[in-house]
């Protein structure tokens, strides 16, 4: 099984609120049905999310009677966006079924507590595809606060060890400093896990209320400790998440998983 995660930058444009990628979704969704295998799917919030999840303050938890509201317009407007999703994939034909985070986990202080995965495995046994999705949840100590699609993507590779993990970005992979900010910074193909933490990547300053790519380093760090392969792929480049999918070569960083 592919755990894929559509990052929020590659399906929506981040700076503006509510802008969803179709073209980039329909061409990713073709990519995926014509690789041909067994996944689960995860994708970011991106703009559907983050602004109205930062402008709420939902991940300092609920406080406030006014982020009641906050915190139920996020979940509205995720869902918008997981139903574009969804449809570009069926569209596809991918037998796709939507599980929302907020309705099979708990949180406690940001961290997982409990999560049903037996709805994901029995989807998975009668053919389905599995997605799930950056969304709000109920958190045992803040009241609610946010779920990231990187949270679940380790959660769903330490429950299904899956064949590889994959995260679909708007940048080619890793780089030894972030390329956005810093001309010499220089593209990394394979790294072992634990050379990650020598990388300095700089934070990302748009929007996002789940801590960028330093956060997603942290994911993919713990992700690869399980002994997993973590790629990192360009989602706006034409084929290479099919060429990933399949084996083929491509440009792309392999972050090694822990070897015993
Ligand atoms: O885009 C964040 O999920 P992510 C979810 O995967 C919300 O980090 C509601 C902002």
């Amino acid at each position: 099984m592919f755990l894929v995660k559509l990052g929020g930058s590659i399906i929506t444009d981040k700076a503006k609120e509510g802008t969803f990628r179709h073209e980039t979704v329909d061409r990713l969704a073709r990519e995926i049905k014509k690789a041909n295998k067994d996944y689960i799917l995860v994708h970011g919030a991106g703009s559907f999310g983050h602004i109205l999840a930062k402008q709420h303050r939902l991940s300092e938890g609920l406080t406030e009677p006014t982020q009641i509201l906050g915190f139920a317009q996020t979940h509205a407007s995720v869902l918008r966006l997981n139903s574009l999703v969804m449809d570009a994939l069926i569209h596809q034909g991918l037998p796709v079924m939507s599980l929302p985070p907020h309705a099979i986990l708990e949180l406690d202080n940001h961290q997982l507590k409990t999560m049903d995965f037996t709805v994901f495995s029995d989807y998975l046994k009668r053919g389905f595809i599995p997605v799930t999705f950056g969304d709000v949840a109920l958190d045992s100590q803040l009241g609610g606060s946010i779920c990231s699609g990187d949270l679940l993507m380790q959660a769903l590779a330490t429950q299904f060890h899956p064949e590889k993990v994959v995260f679909v970005m708007d940048e080619d992979g890793l780089y030894t400093a972030n390329p956005k900010t810093d001309p010499k910074a220089t593209f990394i193909e394979t790294i072992a896990v634990k050379d990650i933490p020598r990388l300095s990547t700089g934070l990302d300053t748009r929007t996002d209320v789940t801590k960028g790519m330093q956060g997603k380093l942290e994911t993919i760090t713990r992700i690869a400790q399980l002994g997993i392969d973590v790629i990192l792929v360009n989602g706006n480049v034409k084929d290479r998440v099919y060429d990933i999918l399949m084996g083929n070569p491509s440009r792309f960083t392999q972050i090694q998983g822990a070897r015993p």
